[in-house]
């Protein structure tokens, strides 16, 4: 396959001094920053910690942090279960958190919310419980060139398992899916449709609202994987008319092992529990069950309490800043970055959709880019380096791996400028400059 040339869109590209006139501000980046007390720390020999990994795990604020240690210190208790007043504080947080994420990303109901450890768990729930059941010798399943290995491994396994078949869509030189070959993958065998949101390599924000609607038209089911989005922007999935969606707490400021998937209330009806245990039964006999209601047909054992609770209270700090201001922010910030990495002599930047998110993958010459972000990590920045789970898509691009900066609300474009410096640096180091 040839490899992509991710050609230079002018749109994408702004003077580096224009680009921070441009940004206008409308969020109060350094009181935020103070919300975050890991941002405020020197690493190395006194190096201002810059931290641009947040499509790996964003950080947390202090409310986020403050929740969990008041979850330990003052009503520790099992949920759903315990008939005493601690039992009872926690389970009335933990389903409150419920609502709070349902609120979030605008679920009819709080039936369609289950907790899970996080989206790779959300997607491997649908994969099993409405998978087995749903999915036969010749069926298809479609997803595309950029998903991450969570959105396309499970898919593999079921496949494999049922004599189904695994499709891809393929990718533009933009970094935007191919419509038209979606169109036309999509036969009446195709039992659902598996696809990022926002791609975690190109930033790519893909058309899921129309690709719904086309995967609906043709009989099959969406399942939307929205690990990169909800993050980052406003969703409303009874609007996108997603089936299946799956997200992380750990990616928007809450803690890591837990996030959720969302489903439409007769899909979740109709499908088979994932794991049995305690909590997800209505009535045991010897040799069968009955099942709880939703969603906790979809909890088997003790959730992660602490965490879904703190999870809530990220979904609320999120709120109150704004996800529409957030989104403007880190748009302004994505261009500028793409700006600063493309006018030095030599760096890629990978994607280049109209719609994108900031998550900026790049390549500097020939230096791999477990060197560049390890030399970048000296100067103090935190960049990620490697196939980014996605090696389908590295393929693609014609790399093994890439070097990527993602920038979250609390970043600045100084601090991108400290990057663009430190790339600059690193071309000399390595004597590639
Ligand atoms: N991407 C990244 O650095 P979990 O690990 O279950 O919270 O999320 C998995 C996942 C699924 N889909 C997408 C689009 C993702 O980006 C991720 C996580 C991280 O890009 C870790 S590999």
């Amino acid at each position: 396959m040839r490899s992509l040339d991710f050609a230079r869109d002018d749109r994408c590209i702004m003077n580096a001094d224009a680009g921070k006139t441009k940004l206008v501000d409308s969020l109060d980046v350094e009181r935020l920053r103070r919300d975050f007390p890991i941002l405020d720390q020197t690493v190395y020999d006194g190096k201002a910690l810059v931290y641009l990994d947040n499509a790996a795990t964003s950080q947390k604020p202090e409310a986020v942090i403050d929740a969990l240690v008041e979850y330990y210190t003052r009503y520790n208790a099992n949920v759903h279960r315990a008939l005493h007043y601690l039992g009872e504080q926690a389970t009335a947080r933990f389903e409150e958190a419920r609502g709070k994420l349902a609120r979030f990303i605008r679920a009819p109901s709080e039936r369609n919310i289950a907790f899970t450890r996080g989206t790779t768990e959300s997607i491997n729930l649908v994969a099993y419980a409405w998978g087995r059941a749903n999915v036969g010798k010749g069926d298809v399943i479609l997803a595309t060139g950029m998903e991450h290995h969570s959105n396309l491994v499970p898919w593999q396994i079921l496949a494999r398992e049922k004599g189904a078949e695994l499709k891809l869509v393929p990718i533009q030189d933009d970094g935007t899916l191919d419509m038209e070959s979606f169109a036309s993958l999509l036969s009446s065998n195709v039992k659902l449709v598996a696809v990022t949101h926002m791609s975690n390599v190109l930033g790519t924000v893909n058309p899921v609202k129309e690709m719904a609607k086309a995967a609906h038209d043709a009989g099959a089911l969406i399942l939307v994987d929205a690990a990169q989005s909800v993050p980052h922007m406003a969703v409303d999935v009874a609007a996108l008319d997603a089936d299946f969606f799956a997200f992380s707490s750990h990616k928007m400021c809450g803690p890591t092992g837990a996030g959720v998937l969302y489903a439409r209330e007769e899909l979740l009806d109709a499908m088979n529990p994932f794991m049995g245990g305690g909590e997800m039964i209505s009535k045991v006999n010897d040799d069968y069950s009955t099942w709880a209601d939703l969603p906790y047909k979809f909890e088997a054992g003790t959730p992660n309490i602490a965490d879904v609770i703190a999870f809530g209270v990220a979904a609320d700090y999120l709120t109150d800043i704004g996800m529409d201001r957030i989104h403007e922010h880190e748009k302004a910030l994505t261009a500028y970055t793409m700006a600063r990495l493309e006018e030095i002599p030599d760096v890629r930047v990978f994607g280049h959709a109209p719609e994108r998110g900031g998550a900026v993958s790049f390549a500097v010459g020939e230096i791999h880019p477990h060197d560049l972000s390890q030399y970048v990590d000296q100067q103090g920045i935190a960049i990620r380096a490697g196939h980014l789970c996605a090696q389908p898509l590295m393929r693609r691009l014609g790399v093994t791996a890439v070097s990527r900066a993602s920038v979250y609300f609390y970043n600045t474009e100084d601090e991108i400028d400290r990057l663009a410096d430190a790339v600059r640096k690193a071309q000399q180091f390595f004597g590639h400059g």
